[in-house]
């Protein structure tokens, strides 16, 4: 028999949970993070699985893995792991681990009020403020994004024909704006979204071709975003993304938010230091800026940065046993 215990802390960002692994986590091969998510992959998603899946998660579980850092210049190397894989990245996942760590000591920043994260998808630096134990926000500066296609069409349940561009924030992320067959997120319930994405997500990948230019670990579009009207007139946009198999995240989506700047930038219709407020499905804000317009594989591309904020909620030691006929999780 074995039984292993994992040290959590939950918590959660604008509404979408995290779930950090401080305890028990394996020790991963790889001279970045990159090359520690695919040994993760091969050998220890069962992890992934136990933690994330019911019954000791739900559908939109989702959480992180800290590691030391492969350059001693960084601060601490993360993991993220979720219902759907191990994201390169992720945005609602990053704010909530740094709100974790620094309030709960487990990692010392090198700087005060600063941290350099390596991630799968390359260096992230955070700036935050805490006051007292409490960190109050998170602001991360991402990776570099960019439209990687537009104008592209596919067949989708209920609605017909609809029309679509691909970004890339982190993951690549099918986005639908409004249009003849979808009049906008506004008009539907979570269910018809999931229902659609779960869909509509394996036509595209059967149909289109997504890998990063830099790292083809990073491949296959994994998030739909859908869009439609803002519920306050302080946010510029509102989204639903869908991830996972049956998740609408409840927070604005980082990666998701990183990917649509790039698209509205790519459209001119956001321009370096514009504020883009993102709404999530429940009404949840992160703040948005374009800090760096930039070039990825000859296409322009630009740096954004994603402000929001966390609550621990919790402290969790969860048990994975071998003799559970349920220790590896389910999904219904
Ligand atoms: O915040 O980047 C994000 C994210 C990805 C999936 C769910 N949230």
């Amino acid at each position: 028999m074995a039984r292993k215990t994992f040290f959590c802390v939950d918590a959660h960002t604008c509404g979408n949970p995290v779930r950090v692994v401080a305890g028990g986590g394996p020790d991963l091969h790889g001279k970045n993070m990159s090359e520690k998510r695919q040994h993760f992959l091969k050998e220890y998603d069962w992890i992934r699985k136990g933690l994330m899946f019911e019954p000791r998660g739900h559908d939109m579980m989702s959480g992180s893995i800290l590691f030391p850092p492969a350059d001693e210049q960084n601060d601490v190397g993360v993991l993220f792991i979720e219902t759907s894989g191990c994201l390169p990245m992720c945005g609602h996942g990053t704010i909530g681990t740094v709100t974790i760590a620094i309030e709960e000591g487990l990692v010392t920043p090198k700087v005060p009020g600063r941290l350099r994260l390596e991630t799968p998808a390359g260096l992230v630096q955070v700036e935050y403020l805490q006051e007292g134990k409490k960190v109050q926000w998170v602001r991360l500066t991402n990776i570099k994004s960019y439209l990687a296609a537009e104008n592209l069409t596919i067949e989708c349940p209920d609605l017909g024909e609809i029309t679509f561009d691909v970004a890339y924030g982190g993951n690549f992320y099918a986005i639908v704006d409004p249009q003849d067959n979808f009049k906008g997120i506004e008009n539907h319930t979570a269910g018809d979204l999931i229902r659609w994405s779960q869909v509509v997500r394996n036509k595209i990948n059967e149909q289109y071709d997504f890998v990063h230019p830099e790292n083809e670990t990073i491949c296959g579009m994994s998030h739909m975003l859908w869009t439609g009207k803002t519920l306050t007139e302080e946010a510029t946009a509102r989204n639903a993304v869908f991830y996972g198999d049956k998740a609408i995240d409840r927070s604005p989506c980082g990666t998701g938010t990183s990917a649509r700047m790039a698209q509205w930038h790519a459209k001119g219709k956001l321009k370096m230091g514009d504020e883009f407020i993102h709404e999530s499905f429940i009404g949840s804000k992160f703040i948005g800026r374009i800090v760096e317009e930039t070039i990825l594989d000859g296409k322009p591309a630009i740096v954004p940065s994603i402000q929001g904020w966390a609550q621990v909620t919790g402290y969790n030691n969860i048990i994975i046993d071998d003799d559970d006929p349920y220790a590896h999780g389910f999904q219904v």
